[in-house]
């Protein structure tokens, strides 16, 4: 059986190399299916090379990668289904089955499907969902459409060999970096976080330290970590690091964590394996914080430690949580200006997705619907954008004054791998 990864997301600020894809590869063929991967980030005309693609080559079944649904911030703001629906539909024209996957697709996994009219879907890690859904699917004992790959995480017996099937230069050379996972979930309680609270599955660490001399001794050696945060669990990342030193493979990396745990001993081994950038996501809502074990205490110990070991710090810091005062907001631009950490993005505008704890809130309070970027009505789906702000820009930047270390996030297309 033939099956064909399309990878559809043509974003390029910054390109990001499919790994999700490249991941499913090294699963499928595990169980011997015929794969080829088609990336479309780069061409001009996507549909015109999917229709050629399978005009020469025969596929049984199609898997597209739903990365993103749009860019999430509220300023430059771009919903990226439109042009996805038309890459779905060009394959279900020529009679194939589809089947999504992807982290924008299990953010809402029955509005996406409904929205691309494609035929199935799998919830969370491929890496066995996919092929058990292949079998089933071959003998045609399929009764549901979507399926939940959370149950059993991504194979941790795996090896990923990559950087075959997908034109790594071209992405380095567009500003990209490579990715890779040390483990996938997060146990945080972020309440408009479409990753909160999902279970977390760790990978082997020597087969994730094989993959990474893989990339590097091809010449690729700079990396963004793909956790949703690196330090779920602090034994796991410090052995992870200590690992990465002992191989002494040549790469630098910047990664996602949130404040807490943390010890000395995470940032000394950080800094050894080369972290050059850490990006914390902070809520200045002390009820948020309290939610997710930290307060501002443990927020100036890590910038202490950043500094000591001479790895920049991003902070992303959401204010104006529904109920939040504006004092609150005020105590975290204060704390900011007084302990300096590299960076701050401030992000204002919430995101809304439904099922999160914000949709809940939002539904029931019409004093918060008036606070959202379109009129709310009891059908809204959240599909395209949606958001919940308090502030605008103009308030927003007075209450910064002219600090230079507060950026206000999304207005400039960079990431912070690009900014520091
Ligand atoms: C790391 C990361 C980044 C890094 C990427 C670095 C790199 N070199 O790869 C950087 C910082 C560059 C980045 C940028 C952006 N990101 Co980002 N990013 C992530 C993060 C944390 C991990 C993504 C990842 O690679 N995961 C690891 C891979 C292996 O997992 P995966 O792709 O999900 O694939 C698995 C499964 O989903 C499934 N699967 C995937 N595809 C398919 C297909 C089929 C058919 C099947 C069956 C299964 C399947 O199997 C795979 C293996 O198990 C996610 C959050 C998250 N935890 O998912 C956000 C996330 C994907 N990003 C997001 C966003 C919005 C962006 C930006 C648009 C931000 C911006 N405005 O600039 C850009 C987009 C860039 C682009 N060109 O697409 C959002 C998307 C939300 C949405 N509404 O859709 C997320 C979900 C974060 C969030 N909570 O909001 N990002």
């Amino acid at each position: 059986m033939k099956v064909l990864l399309v990878n559809p997301n043509t974003m390029k600020n910054p390109p990001v190399v499919p790994i999700g894809l490249e991941y499913l590869v090294t699963a499928l063929k595990k169980h011997e299916y015929e794969v080829d991967l088609l990336d479309l980030c780069f061409e001009s005309f996507p549909t015109k090379k999917l229709t050629e693609t399978l005009q020469n080559t025969f596929y049984d079944i199609i898997g597209i990668t739903i990365r993103n649904i749009d860019s999430v911030m509220y300023f430059n703001h771009e919903f990226f289904l439109a042009d996805i629906k038309e890459i779905v539909q060009c394959a279900k024209h020529m009679k194939k089955t589809v089947v999504l996957g992807g982290s924008g697709f299990s953010a809402m996994p029955i509005e996406v499907l409904e929205y691309l009219k494609a035929d199935y879907g799998i919830v969370g890690s491929g890496e066995i969902m996919f092929p058990l859904f292949l079998d089933l699917w071959k003998s045609g004992k399929i009764n549901e459409r979507i399926f939940n790959g959370q149950q059993y995480g991504p194979d941790k017996d795996l090896i990923h060999k990559r950087g075959s099937k997908v034109d790594y230069m071209r992405y380095l050379s567009a500003g990209g970096i490579g990715g890779f996972e040390t483990h996938r979930g997060c146990s945080n309680q972020c309440p408009y976080c479409v990753e909160a609270n999902t279970r977390v599955w760790y990978k082997n660490i020597p087969n994730v330290i094989e993959e990474l001399r893989y990339l590097v001794n091809q010449g690729f050696d700079h990396f963004n970590l793909c956790d949703c945060e690196f330090n779920n669990s602090l034994n796991y990342s410090i052995e992870f690091c200590k690992a990465l030193v002992e191989a002494n493979i040549p790469l630098k990396w910047s990664l996602y964590m949130k404040p807490t745990p943390y010890s000395e001993e995470l940032y000394e081994y950080l800094q050894k394996s080369n972290v050059y950038l850490i990006t914390i996501t902070v809520d200045s809502d002390e009820r948020i914080q309290k939610l997710n074990n930290y307060c501002y205490e443990d927020l100036a110990q890590i910038i202490h430690y950043c500094k000591k070991y001479r790895i920049a710090l991003a902070i992303e810091l959401f204010t104006g949580y529904p109920y939040e005062s504006i004092e609150s907001t005020k105590t975290a631009i204060q704390f900011f200006k007084k302990n300096q950490p590299t960076t701050v993005g401030v992000s204002f505008y919430y995101r809304i997705y439904s099922n999160t704890p914000i949709a809940e809130l939002i539904k029931k309070d019409s004093n918060l619907q008036i606070k959202l970027t379109k009129p709310f009505s009891k059908d809204e789906t959240f599909l395209e954008p949606i958001f919940y702000h308090q502030y605008t820009q103009e308030h927003l930047e007075k209450l910064i004054g002219e600090d230079k270390l507060f950026i206000i996030s999304g207005i400039t297309p960079e990431v912070n791998y690009q900014m520091i």
